[in-house]
């Protein structure tokens, strides 16, 4: 019988959210199904695979809008989709595609940043919304040069994810100011009463879409309308393993609890965790391998990733 304990609890610390993030999300799935390789014994290749694709399943459904993490579990299946092998060939070859594909993560990640390294300039006001790890990475890496700047940040309704990002801001001796959601699209607006003046958005991602569409956090659409309407550019602090290269990603909707808990019959509440981004709207996609137009997308991926199917 597989034990999948330790899975289904990181599966629900995704849900709960208290892991998020595509890129926290993605690693702590690896991480967990490395430390069971290392920790659980298989008695042959079948116990391993009866652990394996049940806790792939898992940690794939734990949020249905993560690309990320299906092309990381495509990653390994293709490794190991000889039925033949015996356990003592099966279980390296899980554990060294496993790891492989945790290590693509972070160094995507970092050289990403790296990429985005030069956009801001010394005086800016930069939007930033939700909490991106990619986002916050790149914004407070260009601070790195001397550079001194203003982020703003969107409080995230409904689960606030803004206390994470103010906190990792702050860590960084970075001045923030956080504005409502709504809000957003207002300060872009040139004439807004404040003269906030913001140079800049700079958001995270959760799946990039061939077309150069990308998703995130609900409240992006309207941030990225309002930039392009004031001709502020959006960069999109991304990395290509999130591509939706199956175009099968839904947007996540939630439980209308975390909208209004106790809330009278008689009203439908409708929770969207993201919201989908036209192409047309991004300045660009700050990647792995570098800084992209979104009409690049599909050309860089099948070049750099042949194995994404
Ligand atoms: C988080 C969110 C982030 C992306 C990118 O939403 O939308 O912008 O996941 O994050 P949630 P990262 O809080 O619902 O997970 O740059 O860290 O991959």
């Amino acid at each position: 019988m597989a034990d999948l304990r330790k899975v289904q609890q990181v599966v629900q610390d995704i849900y709960d959210i208290k892991i998020q993030g595509a890129t926290n999300i993605a690693k702590s799935a690896f991480q967990i199904l490395m430390d069971e390789l290392e920790r659980q014994t298989f008695t042959d290749s079948i116990a391993l695979r009866e652990f394996l694709i049940p806790a792939m399943h898992m940690l794939e459904k734990a949020r249905p809008t993560e690309p990320m993490m299906f092309n990381g579990m495509a990653y390994i299946t293709a490794q190991i989709k000889d039925e033949t092998l015996p356990l003592q060939t099966l279980l390296p070859l899980t554990t060294d595609a496993v790891k492989c594909y945790l290590g693509m993560i972070s160094s995507t990640a970092e050289k990403a940043i790296q990429n985005g390294v030069g956009l801001l300039n010394y005086g800016d006001s930069v939007l930033t919304h939700c909490h991106s790890s990619s986002a916050i990475k790149t914004i407070i890496a260009n601070k790195a040069g001397g550079k001194d700047f203003l982020v703003y940040n969107t409080e995230t309704r409904p689960l606030y994810q803004w206390h994470k990002t103010a906190k990792d801001f702050l860590e960084a001796w970075m001045k923030i100011t956080m504005v409502v959601d709504s809000s957003a699209p207002f300060i872009l607006d040139r004439n807004d009463p404040f003269g906030l003046d913001i140079d800049a958005v700079i958001i995270g991602c959760d799946a990039i879409k061939l077309n150069g569409d990308i998703i995130n956090k609900v409240g992006s659409y309207s941030i990225a309308h309002a930039a392009y309407d004031n001709k502020i550019p959006v960069y999109v602090a991304g990395n290509l393993l999130k591509t939706d290269v199956r175009d099968s990603i839904q947007i996540e909707t939630r439980s209308w609890t975390e909208v209004w808990e106790d809330k009278p019959e008689g009203i439908d509440i409708i929770n969207f965790a993201f919201d989908q981004v036209p192409a047309k709207l991004l300045t660009a996609i700050i990647t792995e391998f570098g800084i992209i137009k979104p009409n690049e997308v599909r050309a860089v991926v099948k070049k750099e990733y042949p194995w994404m199917k």
